[in-house]
């Protein structure tokens, strides 16, 4: 028996580039409501937003400063509720985003904490200096050192993103405690599950040196500890369990070992991984190298086959476009964009789908770091500048890997703004709008659209593609070929990534393709994908 979130569909919005509704230029709770009836069109059961908090924003919602309000940015807790009460109306759930590694350094408890009696003092990491050394040598996930000295207080802090986003101390009972009462206040405002934060890092050992890395020096200190456990065990049984809910943890570098132990106690039910957004990275991913879709094939299938359930993403707000990386943004764009929709829908697991994936939006057409308002690329950029990359070098992995890429405005229609706001908006539109967006494709059933909206139906209404084993048949340059199997029933599902035309000498019924074809004759067209029925 599937629980619900394993048969629904999950939809990702990053409010700030969703909708505006009063025009300042930042997308906000009205501007979701105003679109319910086209997510509940689509097929979309789970909306996760990202974080909708108080926040100063110095990493746009992951830094937040008050756990149970709302950001004035995107509205009141009535807009909140009413979000919540309109979502179910149209039985859509919605889960939020659990951000408690770091809080904001703008959070009253860290404002306090700095004072070195304070009963928060104990709420963070603070360890004084090695002379005029921090800590230890650990490396934040933005770049540069973990550790900030505070004057005030005359001791380093720890944070592991951003200066301003200092790590919780969870080897204080008091911090849990406060976590808790967090989780209760919205599951009882009938919130139904959340996206956990870089989980499997809020748990540090020891706070010793880390050994020589690539980046992230202290990685083996802090990743997916044996404290880890314990805290989400004890969230699962006093909290989780009394809800009807589930936990999705975002779990950096991460071991399909690892999500099995996450996963075999039931702490979390499902946990996104990363190693399938490797396929064009080399190490770290700001250094591409070029896409290859058997490294993809490879990796996906390695986690279907060793992990009971899967979160399967292609693109998030974290991540360039989907369709820029892994498909064809010109000629084949359409095409591509529909393969990577059947790649995402037919493997086992919850799929996501992040905003703007559903009508092939593509990475960010911007000329200069003027135009960008991520802090992670604003950090690295320097960081190269310090390093002595070349400029036009520091510009060419920040246009492929920064974050702004996936934060671009979602391109409603034609019209000004690309009809995501009347004002100016708070980062700017791609431009290529006029050809991608909403309005055109609604209407169109052949659009990118059309084709999600009726993958996900054909999911829904597929016991095999939602339930089904999954099993190999290809994993070539050319060619990801897989089954799923359920009882007598076996789907054959055939993706063709590349611009040539390929031979896969299967047989079967055509139940989709993004080719539109009835009948299959042993080929594949450029970027075609094909579902066949094999009994
Ligand atoms: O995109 C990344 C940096 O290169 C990832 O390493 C990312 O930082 C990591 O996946 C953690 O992401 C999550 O926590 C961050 C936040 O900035 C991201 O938006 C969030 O998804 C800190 O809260
Ligand atoms: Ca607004």
């Amino acid at each position: 028996m599937l629980k619900w979130w394993q048969e629904r569909v999950v939809y990702q919005i990053w409010p700030r580039s969703f909708q505006d509704s009063n025009g300042d230029g930042i997308g906000d709770l009205q501007g979701i409501i105003a679109h319910l009836d086209e997510l509940k069109d689509l097929g979309v059961g789970i909306i996760w937003l990202s974080p909708v908090y108080p926040s100063p924003n110095a990493d746009y919602g992951y830094d937040i400063s008050d756990y149970t309000g709302i950001n004035p940015e995107f509205g009141t807790m009535e807009d909140m509720d009413q979000l919540i009460a309109e979502a179910a109306k149209r039985d859509i759930k919605i889960v939020m985003d659990l951000v408690i590694n770091h809080t904001s350094d703008q959070h009253p408890w860290f404002q306090s904490s700095r004072e070195k009696n304070s009963p928060y003092r104990d709420y963070y990491i603070w360890r004084p200096g090695r002379g005029k050394r921090p800590p230890n040598n650990w490396g934040s996930f933005f770049g540069g050192p973990a550790w900030e000295y505070d004057p005030h207080s005359g001791e380093y802090y720890l944070h592991l993103f951003a200066k301003n986003q200092p790590d919780l101390n969870y080897r204080n009972p008091k911090v849990l405690a406060e976590v808790k009462d967090i989780l209760r206040f919205w599951l009882n405002k009938g919130i139904a599950g959340f996206r956990c934060d870089v989980i499997n890092i809020i748990w540090k050992s020891s706070l010793e040196n880390g050994r020589w890395r690539p980046a992230l020096k202290g990685l083996e200190h802090y990743l997916s500890q044996e404290g880890c456990h314990r805290i989400l065990q004890e969230l699962r049984r006093e909290i989780f369990d009394h809800y009807d809910c589930f936990t999705v943890g975002e779990t950096v570098f991460v071991t399909t070992q690892m999500a099995r132990d996450f996963l075999g106690q039931g702490e979390l039910d499902m946990v996104f991984s990363f190693e399938h957004m490797g396929a064009d990275e080399l190490l770290i991913k700001w250094f591409k190298r070029r896409f290859s879709p058997k490294r993809l094939a490879r990796a996906l299938t390695k986690w279907q086959l060793e992990v009971p359930w899967n979160a399967n993403y292609l693109e998030n707000h974290d991540q360039p476009r989907s369709v820029s990386r892994f498909g064809h943004e010109g000629e084949f764009w359409e095409q591509s964009a529909k393969l990577l929709c059947v790649l995402l829908l037919t493997l086992k697991g919850t799929p996501f789908i992040y905003q703007g994936q559903e009508i092939g939006m593509t990475n960010f057409d911007y000329t200069s770091m003027e135009q960008i308002r991520d802090i992670e690329s604003h950090n690295v950029y320097q960081l190269a500048k310090r390093l002595g990359f070349p400029p036009g070098l520091r510009w060419k992995l920040i246009k492929a890997s920064s974050r702004d890429n996936a934060r671009t405005p979602v391109q409603w229609n034609g019209g000004p703004n690309a009809g995501f706001t009347t004002g100016k908006p708070w980062i700017d539109v791609n431009s290529n709008y006029t050809k991608i967006n909403m309005e055109s494709q609604l209407n169109d059933p052949n659009s990118i659209r059309s084709f999600y909206k009726k993958m996900i139906a054909l999911r829904r209404e597929s016991p095999v593609l939602k339930a089904g084993d999954f099993e190999p048949v290809a994993i070539e340059e050319s060619l990801f070929a897989f089954r799923r199997k359920l009882e007598r029933e076996s789907l054959l599902v055939l993706l063709n990534f590349t611009q040539a035309a390929v031979a896969a000498p299967y047989r079967g019924q055509v139940v989709i393709s993004n080719y539109d074809r009835t009948s299959y004759g042993g080929r594949l067209e450029p970027f075609e994908a094909v579902v066949l029925r094999e009994n």
